[in-house]
């Protein structure tokens, strides 16, 4: 297959159905691989149900320590073992709209990394609380400055990559366990000197279910950056 679209999962049983049959619909070249950190919402069960009857969804269902990272690094490893072409990641929750996939992979054939921003022109949010767009344009600003990286959005979590970025990075020697995870490839990888391209995309209200983040969350993103920068120092 040629891509992979990658799905970090954790209770969202309402998105779930509509959001792959929405993906599965774009183009017949690509399958989802579904990383759930055991649910315990009924979304481990909706995920097995729905792939029974379609072979273009492949579950994973973690056990033990949950995390978004440590779910980013499972996926990605576990996608590379076919060798698609391109592997696209975004969140389960419609924020990331399908139809933006197309997009990206035409965008990707004369770059390594295309990264879906709200902040470079024609981007946006919509509807969404003030705090919550100050908190994220902070964010934004304290990896650009931490990291020194030269991403606008450095916090989108809606990025296609060709095969060779994530091969090039070591999995083993990642330090983030949670969200950080997003901030952390795109420091590695703008290191290694690959060409980044951000595309604009409006990013939606969440359709269905809760946020996963929350203020510790947030804090424990910025105490692993300063963690990831020292470390390299
Ligand atoms: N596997 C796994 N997925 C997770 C975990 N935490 C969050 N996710 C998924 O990661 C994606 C992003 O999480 P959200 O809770 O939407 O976080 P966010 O988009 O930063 O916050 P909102 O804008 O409030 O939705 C969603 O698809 C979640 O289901 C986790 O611990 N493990
Ligand atoms: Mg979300």
């Amino acid at each position: 297959m040629k891509t992979v679209i990658f799905l970090p999962i954790y209770n969202e049983k309402e998105n779930i159905r509509p959001l792959v049959s929405e993906i599965l619909k774009l183009i017949p070249d690509l399958y989802i691989l579904a990383v759930d950190d055991s649910s315990d919402d009924g979304t481990a069960q909706l995920l097995d149900e729905i792939a029974k009857g379609e072979q273009r969804l492949r579950v994973v269902h973690r056990t033990g320590k949950r995390g978004r990272g440590i779910s980013g690094i499972e996926g990605f490893k576990r996608a590379l073992i076919e060798k698609p072409d391109y592997i696209i990641e975004m969140d389960a929750d419609f924020s990331h709209d399908p139809k933006y996939i197309p997009v990206f992979l035409r965008e990707i054939e004369d770059c390594d990394v295309v990264i879906g921003s709200r902040t470079v022109k024609g981007g946006g949010v919509f509807k969404r609380a003030y705090l919550r767009n100050y908190i994220s344009a902070f964010a934004q600003f304290f990896s650009r400055m931490v990291l020194g990286l030269k991403i606008s959005d450095a916090t989108s979590g809606f990025r296609c990559f060709r095969r060779r970025v994530l091969e090039s990075l070591d999995w083993g020697a990642m330090i983030s366990r949670g969200p950080a995870i997003v901030e952390e490839m795109n420091y590695r990888i703008q290191k290694k000197g690959f060409k980044i391209k951000e595309v604009p995309i409006v990013f939606g209200p969440r359709k269905s279910g809760r946020s996963k983040l929350n203020f510790l969350k947030l804090a424990a993103v910025f105490y692993t950056l300063i963690r990831i920068r020292m470390s390299d120092a």
